[in-house]
C-alpha cells in the first residue's frame, strides 16, 4: 500500500493534467487525442477467462481495488511517456485502447502481452507480491506491444534480448520520469518491489549491474550477463531472452549515464528512434540494432554520437 500510493500520487498529477487539458478552452470534448489514448482495467477474479469484467476505464473514478489503481497509474503513465516524450499515441501509434486484467490465476507469478492484451497475476504471496505492484512492470508489457507493433523483433535469441531489452528500457524510463530522477539517480532495477520481504532480491533485473539483482534459495542468482564475453547460448527461455537481455540493458544505462541528465529525454529518445526507425528489422541482433541507435543518435543532432558507440563497446558490441 505504501509503494501505491506513491505511485498514485505522483500519477495523480498526470491525469490531472490529462483531464485539465481535456477541458481546456478550445478543446473539444471528447476529441481522443486531447484526452491521450483510452484504457481498460479488467479483473479475472483470479480466474483465467480473458479479458474478465471490467472494472475501471480511462475517465472512470478509482476503484477500491489496489491492483486495479496500480493497473490504471502504470498504462497511464506508461501512456503519457510514449505520447508526451516520444510522440507515440499509445502502443500502435494509432490511439488503440490498452486493455488489461489483473487477478489473472491463484499465485500466478507472472505478467505478459498476449498480443491483444496485458495480464497480471497477483504473485504467490511467499515470494513474489502482485505483478501490478512495480510500475516498471506495467511499462515493461505495455512496451512488448510497442514494440510489436514496430520493430518487431521475434521472441528469440539475440532479437529476442532486444525485445526484453526495449521493455526494460521503457520500463526504467518510466519510472525514473515518475520519479524525476536523472540517469545518475536512479537505481536501474526492474520490478523493484515484486518481492516480498525475506526474499534476498533488490529486484528481477538490474540494467547497471546485470547479474546482482538477486541470490536467494528460491530463486537462485541472478543469471543476466554484463558483457557479451558472456553471451548464454541456451535453448532456455527461448534462448536466453530474459538473460541475455542484460548486455543491451547495460549498454542503455551506459549511454544513459554518459549523455547524462534524464534517461527518458537523453538515451531514451535515440533508444525510441532506433526501434522505430527503418534501421531495424524483426531479426536485427545486438550490432544491428548498436547500429540503428548510432545512426538514430547521429540523425537526432543534439547528442553525443560517441556516449552511444562507447556504450555499445563498454558491453562487446560493435555497432
Ligand atoms: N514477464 C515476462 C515478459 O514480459 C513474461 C514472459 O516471459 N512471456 O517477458
Ligand atoms: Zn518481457
Amino acid at each position: 500500500p505504501e509503494e501505491a500510493d506513491r505511485w498514485r500520487r505522483l500519477l495523480a498529477i498526470d491525469e490531472d493534467l490529462r483531464l485539465r487539458r481535456a477541458q481546456a478552452p478550445g478543446v473539444r470534448r471528447g476529441v481522443a487525442v486531447a484526452r491521450g489514448p483510452a484504457w481498460v482495467v479488467h479483473t479475472a477474479g483470479t480466474g483465467t477467462d480473458l479479458p474478465g469484467e471490467v472494472a475501471r476505464r480511462a475517465g472512470d473514478p478509482p476503484s477500491e481495488d489496489v491492483a486495479v489503481e496500480e493497473a490504471a497509474l502504470g498504462i497511464s503513465g506508461s501512456l503519457a511517456l510514449f505520447e508526451e516524450v516520444y510522440g507515440r499515441s499509445s502502443y500502435d501509434g494509432a490511439g488503440a485502447t490498452v486493455s488489461a486484467t489483473v487477478h489473472f490465476g491463484k499465485d500466478y507469478v507472472n505478467a505478459f502481452w498476449d498480443g491483444t492484451q496485458l495480464v497480471f497475476g497477483d504473485g504467490d504471496g511467499r515470494v513474489f507480491d502482485r505483478f501490478t505492484k512495480p510500475v516498471d512492470v506495467l511499462a515493461h508489457e505495455l512496451t512488448h506491444a510497442v514494440t510489436e507493433h514496430t520493430a518487431g523483433f521475434v521472441y528469440e535469441g539475440q532479437p529476442g534480448a532486444l525485445n526484453e531489452s526495449v521493455s526494460d528500457v521503457f520500463a526504467s524510463c518510466l519510472k525514473q520520469r515518475l520519479l524525476g530522477q536523472t540517469a545518475l539517480a536512479a537505481d536501474w532495477l526492474i520490478g523493484a518491489g515484486l518481492f516480498l520481504p525475506g526474499v534476498r532480491a533488490r529486484g528481477l533485473r538490474d540494467m547497471a549491474a546485470p547479474g546482482t539483482a538477486y541470490n536467494d534459495p528460491a530463486l537462485g542468482q541472478d543469471p543476466q550477463p554484463a558483457h557479451l564475453d558472456a553471451y548464454l547460448d541456451t535453448t532456455d527461455d527461448n534462448g536466453g531472452v530474459h538473460l541475455n537481455s542484460g548486455i543491451p540493458n547495460r549498454a542503455f544505462h551506459l549511454a544513459a549515464v554518459a549523455i547524462g541528465g534524464s534517461s527518458w529525454e537523453g538515451a531514451g529518445r535515440v533508444w525510441f528512434a532506433a526501434l522505430t526507425g527503418d534501421h531495424v528489422t524483426p531479426r536485427s541482433d545486438f550490432a544491428g540494432f548498436a547500429a540503428a541507435t548510432v545512426a538514430a543518435a547521429a540523425a537526432l543532432g543534439d547528442v553525443d554520437v560517441s556516449a552511444v558507440e562507447e556504450a555499445w563497446a563498454g558491453v562487446g558490441v560493435t555497432p
